[in-house]
């Protein structure tokens, strides 16, 4: 690991992407562990203690950039994790973004909430996949053209995973990590992860348009499985806010992939320069079974290239979980059902 010192005038411009392989020994030793649990979703508290005992025995130089990865406002956006423990075998990619029925064994499970206890704790959301706690990123035929989880066939803007809530801002309540832990890769391996970091982002956009960015000029529209399910199709849209806020050197950033609404043509135009400046600044990953990837969902926007879906039970398969430090801040949110998941 590089240290880096933000500083002087001369300083070195911030890691943003951190790469993390595990030695093959650690990797066999948590396989082992992780190959012995049954389903974690059944008591999933136990399940994290057990996860959290399993993750600390890698080797402590692994285990504190991770813990670091989390805590550090100045640590980097996105982490690639490499050399991951996964399952003997597994079952046909799912359809339908039910819980996969007929899986034999909890290794990848494991490995998504293992990383997922190290950042914080994983929680659900009633209108993002019915409250469940391990997404299943899978293409789907009748979402192929959306700008959802569910899409294929066209690019997934950069965005960053919100949610809808009755306090008028969805960038507040939402997620502050995800974990993308591949399954499956698609058909021809050409699917594409990328994350922009805000850092980068601020670096590479012109100042007049940073200033845009930065002003309440802006209406985010409700995650597209809020407007899909819950609001018949319309648009809900968030107060007005700004897509870039805090400090330059650690900017917090949100833009909604189901479309922002731009309250002046200046607004309007400083949205595609920004994809634009995105896709110039951004990392791009092409995850393979065996490789997952931390990111921070208030430092950067993610997206996905195209690819092609078959529906065939090959199809790419990520597990994904959301991820928040704490449940405190959402209380007012929290269901009855269950301690993770909230409306
Ligand atoms: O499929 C991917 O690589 C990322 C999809 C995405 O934006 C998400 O799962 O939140
Ligand atoms: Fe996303």
């Amino acid at each position: 690991m590089t240290v880096i010192d933000h500083r002087g005038p001369q300083a070195v411009r911030p890691r943003t992407l951190a790469e993390i392989a595990l030695p093959d020994v650690a990797r066999d030793a948590i396989g082992r562990e992780l190959a012995a649990m049954s389903d974690p979703t059944k008591d999933i508290d136990r399940a994290m203690a057990r996860y959290y005992q399993i993750f600390a025995s890698l080797p402590v130089d692994i285990l504190q950039e991770m813990l670091d990865f989390g805590r550090h406002p100045d640590a980097p956006g996105v982490g690639l994790v490499r050399n991951l423990p996964v399952d003997a075998e597994l079952p046909p990619t799912p359809r339908d973004g039910r819980p996969c029925p007929d899986k034999a064994t909890y290794t990848a499970e494991g490995v998504l909430l293992g990383l997922s206890g190290l950042l914080g704790e994983p929680v659900g959301f009633l209108s993002e996949k019915d409250g469940q706690l391990v997404h299943d990123v899978i293409p789907v035929a009748t979402g192929a053209q959306s700008q959802t989880n569910q899409g294929s066939t066209v690019f997934l803007n950069f965005h960053n995973d919100i949610v809808h809530d009755v306090i008028g801002r969805y960038d507040v309540s939402n997620p502050d990590f995800l974990v993308l832990s591949c399954v499956r890769a698609d058909h021809e391996g050409v699917a594409a992860t990328y994350y922009a970091d805000a850092r980068d982002i601020v670096r590479a956009l012109d100042p007049q348009v940073l200033e845009v960015l930065r002003s309440p000029l802006f209406r985010l529209n409700a995650p597209g499985s809020y407007v899909r399910d819950v609001a018949g199709g319309a648009e809900v849209l968030s107060d007005p806010v700004a897509i870039i806020s805090g400090p330059d050197e650690a900017p917090e950033i949100s833009v909604s992939a189901n479309g922002v609404r731009a309250m002046t043509r200046a607004a309007e135009q400083a949205l595609e320069v920004l994809q634009a400046v995105c896709r110039e600044v951004s990392h791009e990953v092409f995850l393979r079974p065996g490789q997952a990837l931390l990111i921070n969902n208030r430092k950067g926007l993610h997206a996905r290239s195209q690819f092609t879906a078959r529906y065939d039970g090959r199809d790419r398969w990520l597990q994904r979980t959301y991820v928040r430090r704490d449940h405190w801040s959402i209380r007012y949110r929290a269901t009855s059902g269950s301690r993770r998941v909230h409306y």
